[in-house]
């Protein structure tokens, strides 16, 4: 196994984030890279690399171009327009009913956000990037023969939408990889720059490509970007979003539409979800990408399952993560693992070695 870390992410360490009506200590912090990062290394699984740099252009293909041109600069903007140099939160967000674009320095993150869970400080984009960039990486490293593959992103991506940030997630380093399996690794360049658009040709019909999400929070931007596309099958099983977050999506009847209707399957579950359950759940997840027959295996990997996690619910004890990747493995799929959630820092280094034990077989 690869595994692809970037030091870059620690550019993105947010001061604060909203719940509940207050401001408090963000739960997703550098040190959770850290921690794992210095798991991996005790724990041997293989090579660790840094992501190799690739341009806009397979981001493109996932996130809109407003978005994009909006993240790169919002936190300079904020500032400069007299926005808290701490971080930028939006006060109003565009709703149902309130939708029209208004992109002003000081409105932009209440029309590109969904939540307020998602500040943006000054190297925010650049550690966004950089876990773009390892997602792509892994891509790369499985077109090119390889079978699995680790990406230690972070911030993590799940959430974030076709133009929509939030629940900690800017860009969706999931989404944009598997967009970039399905293509064949189309889109690499060596520029930087938002104006060579609108995109090459992809050369050739995608590859089929399945997500499975088994972060505690349904991958609600995950679940948008792909929801009318029958080459890419996503399954997530998390929280039920009646009664945890992301609270508007997620629900069993989202099955996907269009030519994509069939090709979207979520498995809300209940509080207290044991390891016997989760497996049982995986089972069924499982058949079901069995029979899709992708070429590739994206894995969005989140250990806010953990019974120890302060902001899920599940009862997950750390025996669970090497049973799940050896079944997923069985699969017999060139899987590329995205790192996601997981808050319960002091278990995240034993968890994240654990699914990847199972993964590599060990
Ligand atoms: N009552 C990821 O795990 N707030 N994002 C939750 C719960 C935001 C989670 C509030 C949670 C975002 C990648
Ligand atoms: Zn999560």
């Amino acid at each position: 196994m690869i595994t692809i870390f970037s030091p870059d992410h620690a550019l993105h360490d947010a001061p604060h984030e909203f719940l509940d009506g207050k401001l408090i200590p963000p739960h997703e912090a550098p040190v959770r890279a850290r921690i794992i990062l210095e798991a991996l290394e005790r724990a041997d699984f293989g090579p660790i690399q840094p992501p190799r740099a690739f341009d806009l252009e397979p981001i493109r293909a996932v996130h809109d171009h407003g978005y994009l041109a909006y993240l790169a600069q919002a936190y300079e903007r904020w500032v400069a327009a007299g926005g808290d140099p701490a971080a930028v939160l939006p006060s109003t967000l565009a709703v149902r009913w309130m939708s029209r674009r208004s992109v002003g320095p000081l409105v932009a993150p209440g029309y590109y956000s969904f939540d307020l869970s998602a500040p943006i400080v000054a190297g925010t984009y650049r550690a966004a990037r950089s876990a773009a960039d390892a997602a792509l990486t892994g891509a790369a490293l499985l077109l090119e023969g390889q079978q699995l593959a680790y990406a230690l992103c972070r911030p993590p991506g799940h959430h974030a939408g076709h133009d929509l940030y939030g629940g900690y997630c800017y860009l969706n380093n999931a989404a944009i990889a598997a967009q970039y399996l399905g293509d064949g690794g189309w889109g690499m360049g060596d520029g930087d720059t938002l104006d060579s658009y609108p995109p090459s040709p992809i050369p050739h019909p995608p590859q089929r490509v399945a997500v499975l999400d088994i972060d505690f929070h349904h991958g609600n931007g995950t679940q948008q970007i792909f929801y009318e596309r029958d080459d890419v099958l996503f399954v997530s099983i998390h929280a039920d979003p009646a009664r945890e977050y992301p609270y508007f999506a997620g629900y069993a009847d989202e099955q996907g539409a269009g030519v994509g209707r069939g090709f979207n399957l979520n498995f809300p579950l209940e509080a207290s979800v044991t390891n016997a359950r989760y497996l049982a759940i995986l089972e069924q997840a499982l058949i079901a990408i069995a029979d899709f027959a992708p070429r590739f295996l994206v894995l969005s990997a989140g250990f806010d399952t953990f019974g120890g996690d302060p902001i899920g619910d599940f009862a997950l004890t750390a025996d669970a993560y090497p049973l799940i990747g050896q079944r997923i493995a069985q699969l017999g799929l060139p899987t590329l693992v995205v790192q996601e959630g997981g808050y319960a820092v002091a278990a995240l280094g034993e968890n994240a070695t654990g699914l990847l034990r199972g993964l590599n077989g060990m």
